[in-house]
């Protein structure tokens, strides 16, 4: 990938990488179309949050870390989008857990299916389920998001997604499954069903998210149960919304343009 056209000294230069990998992850058949333009609505929603990992967030992927620790069987769902961001670290999360990666697309092709496996494999991944293993296991559901592993999701207790549709949120819900999303948007479906919602970028939340299971993993099962319970999820995106009110007040109240000496 190249990006040496990216000044060093862009203010926007994390930002513009991050796209060029969605571009270049679109150019290898990882990315859809849709998924550029998914980006662009989390992007939006990152400008406002202040491009950082906000405290809320902290607490639900502290939270999201002792769940996933605690579950019987837990599953990474992957799509486009995380395959072409965070292959890696979703790579060493699924490492940390003994949880097994699956691959589960909305605009699914047999190839894309493939392919995307075949990236998290480049990057270290043994087996990759959601390829040749899915049944149609998620009743009420009729996008391609209902083809799941009979290993994987099928027989979850815990799923971890992202950028996910609410409708798939939903009916994992409905079948007894505990679900954890990373979204920007605190608004969407998914943030408002999931049982933890991440609200920060994956790039920013799913390698802390390795580092927080790193660093619960000796805890006793009676800690990591008191973190679960403790923890409110209407609680966080509430705080995620104050936080954005917060910021645009203090914008406003200290002045927006940006003056040029
Ligand atoms: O790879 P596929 O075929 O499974 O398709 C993936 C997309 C993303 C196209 C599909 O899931 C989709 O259409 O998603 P939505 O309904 O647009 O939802 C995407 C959500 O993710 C939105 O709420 C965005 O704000 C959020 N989002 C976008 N980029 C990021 C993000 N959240 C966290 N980190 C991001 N980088």
């Amino acid at each position: 990938m190249s990006t040496t056209w990216i000044p060093q000294n862009h203010p926007r230069r994390e930002s513009l990488l991050v796209r060029e990998k969605l571009v270049e992850g679109f150019k290898k058949g990882i990315v859809v179309l849709q998924g550029l333009i998914a980006h662009g609505r989390g992007e939006c929603f990152d400008y406002i949050i202040g491009e950082k990992t906000i405290e809320p967030a902290r607490t639900a992927i502290k939270a999201s870390a002792a769940l996933l620790l605690l579950a019987r069987k837990p599953v990474i769902s992957v799509n486009g989008n995380t395959a072409a961001l965070v292959p890696e670290h979703l790579v060493r999360l699924s490492k940390e857990l003994g949880a097994p990666l699956e691959v589960n697309l909305f605009h699914r092709t047999r190839e894309r299916a493939e392919r995307i496996a075949r990236e998290l494999m480049d990057h270290g991944a043994g087996r990759v389920l959601g390829v040749d293993d899915v049944v149609e296991g998620i009743p009420w559901l009729h996008s391609e998001r209902r083809l799941v592993s009979r290993e994987g999701i099928l027989v979850a207790d815990v799923v971890l997604v992202a950028l996910e549709d609410g409708d798939r949120t939903e009916a994992l819900k409905k079948m007894g499954k505990k679900v954890i999303a990373i979204d920007l948007n605190p608004l969407s479906r998914t943030a408002r069903t999931a049982d933890i919602t991440i609200v920060d970028n994956v790039v920013r939340a799913v390698p802390l998210l390795v580092e927080e299971v790193r660093s619960l993993r000796n805890r006793s099962r009676e800690e990591l149960e008191k973190i679960v319970g403790g923890y409110d999820n209407n609680k966080i995106l509430s705080d995620v919304l104050l936080h954005i009110k917060l910021r645009i007040e203090e914008l406003v109240s200290k002045g927006i343009v940006i003056s040029i000496p």
